[in-house]
């Protein structure tokens, strides 16, 4: 995006003192929100929350140091959306994984700051030839990303065509974590899941989930809230969503890390994926004239010493 379209883009929506866009990393544009509760930046590539931090505490949200920040290449890290398919196409692998929707750039509809100094980004996608040509339907997507006490993304999609058509997807947030082996996951305790890293064979959650390797886990027919509990860093992270059926649970490990080349080896100890999805026999089917709202609330609690 060149200096003229920043300034324009500043000109238009740009709030002083809480939201203004810049050049980021590989001079993609991004979004910087602050207030007195929390700060966050957002990539308009992707519609990509890339950080959160409430005033006080760490990061929240996980970013690998060897993320690519290039058209037609994800980002490793934040909360990527993958839309309208979620995981590798259904029928074509040729089709970039997770969609379409986090590979492409978003403009930027409105900033506003909300009572109690909470401030909104909303950004839109809509279908274009391009997305036509890898998925033959009409949408409009908004993301709306409210920064305040707590992180809220809700990723609403509207159908303003002529027929139904069902989709997949998930706010995909890395969270981050002191040690991967040491944090505990509740919420998801007697949920079936299926188990990626073993044939996808449908087994059940016995207590809080645990990471000790490759953990890639779709958890079905769950509208919980979970929760990250970690003792080194004497936190809970607070997971909620809305809109969604399926929460997927992973972290690559070592093996997996490696062979990805947006992700350090040594990465995988210091984060995990809590993904508020629709995915599996969570299918969403939006109607003419119909929308669905997928959300995630993220928020930190400091645990008593
Ligand atoms: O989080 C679940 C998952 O589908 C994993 O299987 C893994 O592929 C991960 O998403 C990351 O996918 P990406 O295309 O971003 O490398």
């Amino acid at each position: 995006m060149t200096q003229i379209e920043l300034e324009t883009l500043n000109d238009k929506f740009a709030l002083p003192g809480y939201l203004a866009f810049r050049a980021g990393e590989g001079d993609l544009p991004v979004a910087d929100i602050n207030n007195h509760h929390a700060s966050a930046v957002v990539a308009l590539y992707g519609g990509h929350v890339l950080s959160f931090q409430p005033h006080g505490q760490k990061p929240v949200l996980w970013l690998s140091r060897h993320s690519r920040y290039q058209p037609g290449q994800p980002i490793r890290g934040g909360i990527p959306v993958c839309w309208p398919w979620f995981g590798p196409h259904p029928t074509d692998p040729g089709l970039p994984a997770h969609g379409f929707a986090r590979i492409l750039l978003w403009e930027v509809l409105g900033g506003e700051i909300l009572p109690d100094e909470r401030t909104r980004l909303r950004l839109g996608l809509n279908d274009s030839e391009a997305t036509r040509a890898l998925w033959p339907h009409p949408f409009r997507l908004e993301i709306l990303i409210t920064v305040g006490p707590a992180l809220q993304v809700d990723l609403v999609v509207f159908n303003p065509g002529d027929k139904a058509y069902n989709c997949t997807g998930a706010l995909h947030t890395y969270f981050n974590v002191s040690q991967a082996t040491t944090i505990q996951v509740y919420g998801l305790e007697d949920a079936a899941y299926l188990d990626t890293v073993d044939a996808s064979l449908q087994k059940v959650q016995a207590g809080p989930v645990t990471i000790s390797g490759e953990t890639d886990r779709i958890y079905l027919n769950t509208a919980n809230d979970c929760a990250i509990e970690d003792p080194h860093w004497q936190r809970r992270i607070h997971i909620g969503k809305a809109g969604s059926r399926s929460t997927v649970v992973w972290n690559p490990w070592i093996n997996k890390s490696k062979r990805l080349p947006d992700f350090g080896d040594e990465e995988y100890t210091g984060m995990v994926c809590i993904e508020a999805a629709n995915t599996a026999n969570d299918v969403v089917m939006v109607m003419p004239a119909g929308e669905h709202r997928l959300s995630t609330t993220i928020s930190v609690e400091k645990l008593q010493e």
